[in-house]
């Protein structure tokens, strides 16, 4: 038996789901209240020190952060098709989890925090830099390619994909930003794709 923790809102969140959903696992959904503050009480500090979720339980392990999550469920139930093991291709895979972290985190996820969760400790400014820097960066990459790394679809792609999807919630419009548009959508087109507020299912094609 899977649980997910988490909290319909939280793009981090979103990133276990939608890989459960693609690769079509079941799973019981435990919404975590983050407003009432039920992520720093004792039951769930006892599976996320940090406080924070997503965390996935599957029978007796329980593993905190989205990126850590999708990597566990990529390798436990997804062969290689979403997390190649060749030194090289995991390698280039590694690395948009690790951007997730970084310039995503510090760009449209922070300026998200800003505009729909009013985060007063978020630097706008400099957020709005961030942003720009990695939607750039990302456009260029996919200038000519379909997927993030590999020629498919991979966890990079899920990783990556919430919040820059989200960006808009964070008030930086992705107009000019075509590649990540057909991007986007090339997302929405996969079996089983699942949405979340401000990411709607795209309409079915043919
Ligand atoms: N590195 C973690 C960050 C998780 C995170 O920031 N979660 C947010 C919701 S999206 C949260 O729980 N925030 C509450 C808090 O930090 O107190 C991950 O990638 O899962």
């Amino acid at each position: 038996m899977i649980r997910l923790y988490g909290h319909e809102l939280s793009g981090n969140s979103y990133k276990a789901r939608l890989l459960l959903s693609l690769l079509e696992l079941d799973y019981e959904w435990m919404k975590v209240d983050l407003l009432a503050g039920a992520h720093k009480k004792p039951e769930f500090l006892a599976l996320n020190p940090f406080g924070q979720v997503p965390v996935l339980v599957d029978e007796d392990t329980a593993i905190a952060d989205a990126q850590a999550i999708l990597v566990y469920l990529a390798r436990q139930y997804g062969g290689e098709e979403w997390l190649p093991i060749a030194a090289e291709p995991l390698s280039r895979v590694v690395r948009w989890l690790s951007i997730t972290a970084g310039e995503i985190r510090q760009g449209p996820e922070s300026a998200r925090l800003y505009h729909l969760f009013k985060a007063t400790n978020i630097n706008l400014e400099r957020a709005i830099q961030r942003s720009e820097f990695i939607l750039t960066q990302i456009n260029n990459h996919l200038a000519d390619r379909e997927w993030l790394e590999c020629g498919r679809s991979t966890i990079a792609d899920i990783a990556t994909f919430p919040y820059i999807a989200l960006a808009p919630d964070g008030e930086i419009s992705l107009d000019s930003y075509p590649n990540i548009l057909a991007w986007i959508e090339r997302i929405k087109q996969l079996p089983s794709f699942t949405g979340m507020p401000g990411i709607e299912t795209a309409a079915a094609v043919g």
